[in-house]
């Protein structure tokens, strides 16, 4: 039958990809943990069908996608970091192709284990050193469920996922932690299948519960040294007011600082001061590590902000108090590129 010829051919388009990353790890960073795990990886999927008649289905030489691939450019990869995004992908598809050919022919157990599968290969994804360019983005969105027009927090991030947003922090004050931990749980799940990053606020139990990408924490919340004890790799963002708190956050080791508040606002109770466009600037052009700025930002004055240096900007009522979020975006994306 053709769905066992799919599910060869991806098993071995997976297998392929994992050796190509596991000897990447393994010979040109030195990485013995992460060529472990993509090895594990690895022989898992070659062993869950090792027994069966897979290969009598296959017909390689026949196989229309090879004149197809042989043919194209699309497979040619400029340097390393192209080179391991793309055989991440490879192996997520293949991943996802055996996933769904499972459940075809109702081997639901089997395709939930290469469900499982996909999920580690994302997290080994943000592990392999990838992890700088998850803040390369312009708009950082953020919930507040009491400004957003009575939409809930989980409508607000579908909104905001459909709007093209690449990170996405729950901060959420009024709720209690089963409510919240319901609602990240959730959010969780929205963000791995569209790929976009998830950072909660104050909560690290929450995080690490619902496997988020990162935790943000705030000048009063646990210091990051302790919170990098139990949160390992996952991303910690800092929020800071001056120039001493952003050289701090560098020395313990904060994966991005926040910036702010650039304006007046009054979505956050008990705001930090700040000399706000002059701080940014300074950060701009004395930090290495990267940073967001916040508070008041709008799109009538994100102009201002990118002049004095912002490159990604938070924003919570003008995003969230929106009625349709996708347009504002998209508005303030066409500003964006204006300048
Ligand atoms: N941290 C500094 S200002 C602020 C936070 C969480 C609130 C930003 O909200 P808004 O509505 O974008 O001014
Ligand atoms: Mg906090």
């Amino acid at each position: 039958m053709n769905i066992y010829r799919m599910i060869d051919a991806n098993i071995n388009r997976v297998s392929e990809g994992l050796r190509v990353l596991e000897d990447i790890s393994r010979f040109i960073l030195e990485d013995s943990d992460m060529s472990r795990s993509l090895k594990e990886m690895r022989h898992i999927v070659r062993k869950s069908f090792s027994d069966s008649k897979l290969i009598t289905f296959r017909d390689s030489c026949n196989d229309l996608g090879l004149n197809i691939s042989q043919s194209s450019t699309i497979d040619n990869k400029e340097d390393l970091l192209s080179l391991v995004e793309a055989n991440f992908k490879r192996v997520q598809e293949g991943l996802r192709s055996i996933e769904e050919s499972l459940k075809v022919l109702g081997h639901y157990d089997k395709s939930k284990v290469y469900e499982r599968l996909r999920y580690e290969s994302y997290d080994l994804e943000k592990k392999f050193g990838l992890k700088k360019d998850f803040i390369d983005t312009d708009i950082y969105g953020i919930t507040a469920e009491e400004f957003s027009l009575g939409r809930t927090n989980i409508q607000v991030v579908e909104e905001m996922i459909k709007a093209g947003i690449k990170i996405i922090q729950y901060r959420e004050k009024e709720k209690s932690k089963l409510e919240k931990y319901n609602e990240c749980k959730a959010i969780r799940k929205l963000t791995k299948d569209s790929g976009v990053t998830f950072i909660v606020n104050d909560d690290v139990d929450i995080a690490i519960a619902v496997e988020a990408d990162g935790i943000h924490l705030g000048q009063d919340d646990m210091p990051i040294e302790e919170v990098r004890k139990i949160a390992g790799n996952m991303i910690i963002g800092l929020s800071t007011h001056n120039i001493k708190q952003a050289k701090t956050a560098v020395e313990k080791g904060a994966d991005y600082i926040g910036v702010g508040p650039i304006f007046n606002t009054t979505t956050k109770k008990n705001v930090e001061k700040s000399e706000g466009l002059k701080y940014l600037k300074w950060v701009s052009e004395n930090i290495q590590i990267p940073y967001v700025a916040i508070g008041g930002i709008k799109e009538s004055n994100i102009i201002e902000v990118k002049k004095y240096g912002g490159k990604c900007f938070a924003m919570i009522s003008e995003i969230v108090s929106s009625p349709d979020i996708v347009k504002k975006v998209e508005s303030i994306r066409k500003l964006l590129k204006t300048i």
